[in-house]
């Protein structure tokens, strides 16, 4: 049973800038507590991060086909732009949950508008890098009951 954890652009720069809005908690560290976290549940949990908009479109097919049974998305600043991803998720049809480490709705207006929220089983915004768990959490325990 496996988990998909995708990553946005500039997610790579977690806990080197900007510590007050995202955090000083790195990209590898959030994934190897994720990867534990699905481990000890007997979960595989893999992750992907691009700056790319079409190699994240291109990962989301992969799932189809590779036995990804759920997916939790942090899309970055293409929350604000990509129908190319909205369509991808919305094609492969993987139930997924929506994660931004800051409160997007206290930011730019800018912000508020998501191209993902309405397809997604829920959406975390706000928690820093703890909702990341909190999505991979709610991941399990849907995954466990349909089992
Ligand atoms: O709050 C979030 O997780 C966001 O998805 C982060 C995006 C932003 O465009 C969204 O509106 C909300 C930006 C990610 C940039 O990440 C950085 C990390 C460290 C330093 C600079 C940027």
């Amino acid at each position: 049973m496996s988990i998909l954890v995708l990553h946005g652009p500039n997610l790579n720069l977690l806990g080197t800038r900007e510590p007050q809005i995202y955090g000083s908690t790195t990209l590898d560290q959030i994934n190897e507590n994720l990867v534990k976290l699905g481990a000890d549940r007997g979960f595989l949990l893999q992750t992907f991060q691009s700056n790319h908009e079409g190699l994240i479109v291109d990962r989301i097919q992969q799932a189809r086909t590779d036995g990804t049974q759920f997916i939790v998305i942090n899309p970055a600043a293409f929350t604000h732009t990509s129908v190319a991803i909205r369509d991808a998720l919305a094609g492969v049809a993987i139930p997924f949950v929506e994660v931004h480490l800051s409160n997007v709705h206290r930011r730019e207006a800018f912000r508020h508008h998501s191209y993902f929220s309405d397809l997604a089983e829920a959406v975390m915004a706000g928690f820093g890098s703890a909702g990341y768990g909190y999505a991979v959490d709610f991941a399990i325990s849907r995954l466990a009951k349909t089992a």
